[in-house]
């Protein structure tokens, strides 16, 4: 198995990470496991650079292949926001609340369109690569679900009439933004032997 240090303090994102990677002989190791707080400042205007920002570092900690995710979702009809900001955004609200603002400012909304977005960096041997995924979806009417994390209960999926928290957690994992950024690293594992 080979080993890769998942630099997030972020446990949902552990879990995902790691189901979506073992398949390909991937351990993913958490922040605990090498004795490491998780805490960075995460200064970047885009998803990339806070990636970034992550991998490198607990790489010039660790010299260990690491691997970081930010990611977000962006609503069509904030313009975007809240983005890179979306763990700040509101941070004295719960999730709860921070998703009942939204569905209470959108509620007579028409545009509800709405991406989540996650690129993931991956340092190994001191070179940098990058990989993005973007899934479509929309701010669903109401809270629905109990599965997966953050904003998943209001983020609908067309295509499964349901909301993100009312997958699986193996059926997120086949179409979350995760899933597509992870998809194009295996795929460069695979062709280029970055590991
Ligand atoms: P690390 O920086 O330690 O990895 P974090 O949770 O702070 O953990 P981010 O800065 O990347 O991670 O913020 C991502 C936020 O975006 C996350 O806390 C959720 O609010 C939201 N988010 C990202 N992916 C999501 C997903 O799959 N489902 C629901 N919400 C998601």
């Amino acid at each position: 198995m080979k080993e890769i240090l998942l630099a997030s303090s972020n446990a949902h994102k552990k879990e995902e990470i790691s189901a979506i990677l073992s398949p390909f002989g991937i351990k993913v190791l958490s922040l605990k496991d090498v004795g490491e707080k998780g805490e960075v400042r995460e200064n970047g205007h885009s998803f990339k650079e806070n990636a970034d920002i992550k991998a490198l570092h607990y790489y010039k900690r660790h010299k260990l292949p690491i691997i970081a995710d930010d990611s977000g979702i962006e609503i069509s009809y904030f313009g975007g926001y809240p983005g890179v900001l979306s763990a700040r955004f509101m941070s004295h609200l719960s999730y709860r609340e921070k998703m009942e603002l939204i569905l209470d400012i959108m509620k007579d909304v028409k545009d509800r369109k709405a991406y989540f977005v996650a690129h993931i960096s991956f340092i190994n041997d001191g070179k940098l690569y990058g990989y993005e995924g973007r899934l479509e979806g929309e701010i669903a009417k109401k809270i629905k679900g109990e599965n997966g994390f953050g904003y998943d209960p209001i983020f609908y999926l067309i295509e499964y009439q349901k909301t993100i928290a009312e997958l699986s957690d193996e059926d997120k994992n086949h179409v979350s933004h995760r899933y597509l950024a992870l998809k194009e690293f295996c795929d460069d594992i695979k062709k280029n032997h970055i590991i």
